[in-house]
């Protein structure tokens, strides 16, 4: 019988605790294809420490340096302990093909949309991590100004309504990307992995935004993020 995988995620404040958008993409991979799995939470503080003593492998910051971060996931099914978003993503589809979230071979072109999509909402980051930390324990928000900064040097309150317009900008991109496709997914009928990095970035804006500025993202382009946002759920059995 097959045992369940761990997903290590990161604790909020929040109820039920999911915010962090890069656990969400394996935790979404995860039910989609309907494999049984548990959540371990982490306090942000320790995800270095914890990391290295279950003995996972650092991934590479933005600008190249190793760091300790989640998802990582446990298969005891196989003996594998395996970090970063799109290597776990690659790792269930190889050893559980059964509903591909890489239809047709597409791997490599999803491993770029990644990349892609994260440009678009890249230029308004600062304002994001702001409201991230108010989700966070006070030293778990430390922690994570002191990760972030590395890269994104503080502040990152000073330029709150330029990021806004450069959001909208963003967005306004990703939605001619789905515009040029006939069905509701960005691969149009076919359900994919690219579906899932939007999702779940647009989950990490409702659960950390205050209402009023989730609202503002939901009356973009048609409500079409919303409903992005309650496809993939629905998709992957996670509404
Ligand atoms: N490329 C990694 C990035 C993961 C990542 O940045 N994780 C954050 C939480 S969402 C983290 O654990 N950060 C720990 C730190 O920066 O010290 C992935 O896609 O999994």
């Amino acid at each position: 019988m097959m045992q369940p995988l761990v997903l290590y995620d990161i604790l909020s404040e929040l109820p039920g605790n999911k915010f962090s958008p890069n656990p969400a993409k394996p935790r979404s991979v995860l039910s989609y294809k309907d494999l049984p799995f548990v959540t371990l939470w982490v306090e942000y503080s320790d995800v270095s420490i914890a990391m290295k003593a279950i003995g996972a492998k650092p991934t590479k910051r933005r600008g190249g340096s190793d760091v300790y971060t989640v998802p990582v996931l446990s298969d005891p099914n196989t003996g594998v302990l395996i970090a970063d978003s799109l290597e776990i993503a690659c790792y269930l589809e190889k050893t559980y093909p059964e509903k591909p979230i890489f239809p047709n071979n597409s791997e490599s072109l999803i491993r770029e949309f990644d990349s892609a999509h994260f440009r678009l909402i890249q230029p308004a980051i600062k304002s994001i991590f702001v409201r991230t930390t108010e989700i966070l324990s006070p030293i778990n928000a430390k922690f994570f100004i002191g990760a972030h900064s590395i890269i994104f040097p503080l502040p990152w309150d000073a330029n709150y309504d330029e990021d806004w317009v450069l959001l909208e900008k963003g967005y306004n991109t990703a939605y001619e990307w789905y515009q040029k496709t006939d069905g509701k997914w960005l691969m149009g009928d076919t359900f994919s992995y690219a579906d899932i990095i939007v999702a779940c970035c647009l989950l990490w804006f409702k659960r950390i935004l205050k209402e009023d500025e989730w609202v503002r993202i939901c009356s973009w382009n048609g409500g079409k993020w919303a409903q992005v946002l309650a496809d993939v759920e629905k998709e992957c059995k996670l509404a």
